[in-house]
């Protein structure tokens, strides 16, 4: 049985990287909902809708656990997910908010991400609710998610953006900054470079993955890898496949998607 990740568009690939990366004997179902991205902007009620029919997507290929591998999408429908599937879910929010508070010194936090996760506060929430002592400072970069879909996350054009939207949080003397959109580990290098080395950035997903092995282990659901005879990597789209395959196949380096 596989690993279900669920994004909004390309950016559950971050987490799926390290997922292949972390979790190698392990098979994965991926769904991006590429022509209703973003989800940045909608409704909450109408992000939780989309959430639950790629969920339900998922489950008729027979997943064993289900990965929310998007913000936007955890911050809408985790919590209802959760109650209704009889299989572990998990999201996104909870293990970056860990992460930023074991990895802050001088407590102030910075989040990043799409207007709907902004909207939701969920991060600041879940981080106060494990250390109230840390000042979390939130931004929406409503500009980065178009970039990374679009392929262009390497381009000048990107480079331009990513400084000129988080110029704000320059000031707010951040030794943290969470990266609260599973699109933005590919504008990483750009924004380290815009925010500086004494910036550590939180890989919300990655962070995830590392939770994940934790629940495999504990339901006796990981895969082992004697017995496994091979391992199996499901993409879907909602979109464009050829745009899809560029990204997916770059960014995950795989010939074959
Ligand atoms: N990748 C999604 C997230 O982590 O929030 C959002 C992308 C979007 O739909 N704007």
């Amino acid at each position: 049985q596989a690993i279900g990740f669920i994004d909004s568009g390309v950016g559950g690939l971050t987490v799926v990287k390290e997922a292949m990366r972390q979790l190698p004997n392990e098979s994965i179902y991926y769904v991006g909902d590429t022509a209703r991205c973003p989800y940045g902007p909608r409704p909450e009620e109408q992000v939780r809708k989309f959430t639950w029919e790629m969920t339900h997507f998922l489950l008729d290929k027979d997943i064993k656990m289900l990965v929310i591998a998007c913000n936007t999408a955890t911050a809408a429908a985790l919590e209802d997910i959760k109650k209704k599937l009889a299989i572990p879910v998990i999201g996104v929010i909870l293990p970056g908010s860990r992460a930023s508070i074991k990895a802050t010194k001088n407590n102030r936090i910075g989040v990043i991400g799409t207007a709907g996760t902004v909207k939701s506060d969920q991060y600041k929430k879940m981080i106060h609710s494990k250390d109230t002592k840390a000042i979390v400072t939130s931004l929406a970069c409503p500009k980065f998610v178009p970039i990374v879909e679009s392929n262009e996350y390497n381009s000048a054009i990107a480079k331009k953006i990513v400084a000129e939207t988080l110029r704000p949080l320059k000031k707010d003397n951040l030794d943290t900054l969470i990266l609260g959109c599973t699109h933005y580990p590919l504008l990483r290098p750009i924004i380290q470079n815009v925010m500086g080395d004494s910036v550590t950035l939180i890989d919300s997903g990655a962070e995830t993955v590392s939770e994940v092995s934790t629940i495999l282990d504990y339901f006796d659901l990981a895969d082992d890898s004697k017995s496994r005879t091979h391992i199996e990597h499901n993409f879907y789209t909602t979109g464009s496949t050829q745009m899809f395959h560029e990204i997916a196949s770059e960014w995950l380096d795989m010939e074959k998607i």
